[in-house]
């Protein structure tokens, strides 16, 4: 029995040898993007390479998040960003990793970082202003759960332009409805990598084989479950909480039916969000008496797992309205985000709009 075990840790300390999804002969994510390039609207081949160099950044990143607990890492950098949030080291690493990557390829012609006070301006060949795509970024959200090993995300969104191309990028072009991402996605730093994005085709999800450091599709066209039995939210707030979500975390934990719910909460939304897609479940983050808005960010956080959700079959709103169609007011705006299962957000949704 004894020796069956150690047999067992030797094969698994060779990642290529690990006998599951992951296993060599799944199609790779480079693959995948050549194969679906055809489903964009507009396929000139840059939507591809744009995701193709986040997920090259994402593998940066990934290496860094890694390493966090062996090299001074770790920490804050000593600075706030523009929401008055403690900036951590690795929050100013995964910034400076995906500003980087992005800004060198043709294809990107402004970037908001949920890192920066303002949007970035990037210019073409040539110095002109004639790259297409917008990009919006929570390079390392969650970072409260970086110090203690917990699992940490990147949430990307793109958009094409506005403004007509051979001028500057203005505000405009940043501050469009969620309904008009070209794709949406997220990278999950957990227990193994993943890669997870829609181009509005459905979603897809591709898990890292470290070893060769390729992503191989784990799991196609991923669905939210219509009713689930998790909820997440953070009920540490719940005095602070509007009626209607206080309602519906009782409703929650009566026992009647399936009921009660299982509470999780992890605390970073992409790993509370990547297991309710997979198990069932809602995601909530209110206004509460401290912060009227909510804590997240429209643009970085909410719009991106809006669309990823609703590509899964899900649904996303701020308990009265489809939280894509909000039209955009600042870069920073927050908003009160419910986000899952469609039966539960709708459940939730008639608490709010009764309370
Ligand atoms: P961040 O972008 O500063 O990391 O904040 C966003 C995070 C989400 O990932 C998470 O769901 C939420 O904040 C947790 O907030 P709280 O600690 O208030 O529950
Ligand atoms: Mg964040």
């Amino acid at each position: 029995m004894k020796n069956a075990l150690y047999k067992n840790i030797d094969i698994c300390a060779d990642y290529t040898s690990i006998p599951t999804k992951m296993a060599n002969t799944n199609k790779t994510l480079g693959e995948f993007i050549i194969e679906n390039q055809e489903e964009f609207r507009y396929s000139s081949g840059e939507l591809s390479r744009l995701i193709n160099s986040i997920r090259l950044a994402a593998k940066v990143v990934n290496h860094e998040v890694n390493k966090a607990g062996l090299v001074d890492i770790l920490g804050a950098a000593g600075e706030t960003n523009i929401q008055g949030e403690d900036q951590q080291k690795l929050d100013v690493y995964a910034n400076e990793a995906f500003i980087k990557t992005l800004t060198n390829r043709e294809i990107v012609c402004g970037i908001a970082s949920e890192e920066e006070d303002d949007f970035i301006t990037i210019k073409g060949r040539n110095e002109k202003n004639d790259n297409k795509y917008i990009v919006l970024i929570d390079p390392l959200d969650g970072s409260s759960n970086i110090d203690v090993n917990v699992s940490v995300g990147t949430i990307f969104s793109i958009y094409r332009r506005v403004t007509p191309s051979g001028t500057p990028v203005t505000i405009d072009d940043f501050l469009q409805q969620g309904n008009r991402q070209v794709a949406a996605g997220y990278i999950v730093y957990g227990t193994s990598t993943m890669i997870v994005y829609t181009t509005g085709h459905g979603v897809n999800g591709f898990t890292l084989n470290p070893a060769i450091g390729t992503y191989y599709l784990s799991h196609p066209n991923m669905k939210f479950p219509e009713d689930g039995r998790i909820y997440s939210v953070n009920e540490g707030n719940y005095v602070h909480f509007p009626q209607g979500i206080k309602d519906y975390i009782k409703y929650c934990q009566k026992e009647e039916g399936d009921r009660p719910y299982t509470s999780r909460y992890i605390g970073s939304l992409v790993s509370d969000f990547h297991r309710n897609m997979i198990k069932g479940g809602i995601y909530i983050y209110p206004n509460t008496a401290k912060d009227p808005n909510g804590k997240l960010r429209l643009l970085y956080e909410c719009n991106p797992m809006a669309f990823l959700a609703e590509q899964a079959g899900g649904k996303a709103s701020n308990g009265f309205e489809r939280i894509l169609d909000i039209q955009p007011t600042e870069l920073h705006q927050r908003i009160p985000f419910i986000c899952g299962s469609k039966n539960m957000v709708l459940k939730a949704e008639e608490f709010m709009q009764n309370a």
